[in-house]
């Protein structure tokens, strides 16, 4: 169990440190950047640190299995996982932390990112990942945002002020 967990210290004072990432965010390639870069603008937007690896599932297990058992120690709250194609890498991540993990179904393959929205969504009972939209690095970031914001006065002002922008025309 976690120092956070047992209670020595207000999460929401750690939260603030913004020299300790946050919000983990692992793209299975390189060629993931151009989409879930989309992620890391709207964390910024949100002022939340994050830590963004290029770490695939099937090329880099080894170093997926390391992020994923360290990363609560490491102060993480949640993970964003997008991958393409036989997106393994959100579930991979899921099976081997208690942290929530978001996961991006990416297109680009020929099936258009219907096989990496299957193989993301269709978790097993007892290991959860909570899948966006094809594509939907930004509302992964914002979920992130909301989950952080639970514990988070700060973040969750500025996750009400972008809500408010949506109604006043803005699009992220
Ligand atoms: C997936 O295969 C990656 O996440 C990417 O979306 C797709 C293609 O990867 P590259 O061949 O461009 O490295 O694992």
């Amino acid at each position: 169990m976690s120092e956070e967990v047992k209670g020595s210290a207000s999460p929401a004072s750690r939260w603030r440190n913004q020299g300790t990432p946050l919000v983990g965010i692992l793209c299975g390639s390189a060629s993931d950047l151009p989409v879930m870069q989309q992620a890391t603008a709207i964390l910024e937007r949100f002022q939340i640190p994050y830590d963004l690896r290029v770490i695939s599932a099937h090329r880099n297990p080894d170093l997926v299995d390391e992020f994923a058992r360290t990363a609560e120690e490491r102060g993480l709250v949640c993970v964003i996982c997008g991958a393409g194609m036989a997106n393994h890498l959100a579930g991979a991540v899921a099976a081997r932390t208690v942290l929530p993990v978001i996961g991006v179904p990416l297109s680009g393959s020929k099936l258009g990112g219907a096989d990496a929205l299957y193989s993301t969504v269709q978790m097993p009972k007892g290991v959860p990942v909570a899948t966006v939209a094809i594509d939907g690095a930004v509302n992964a970031a914002i979920l992130a945002a909301q989950i952080l914001a639970v514990r988070d006065e700060d973040v969750k002002r500025r996750v009400w002020e972008f809500k408010e922008s949506l109604a006043e025309g803005f699009r992220p």
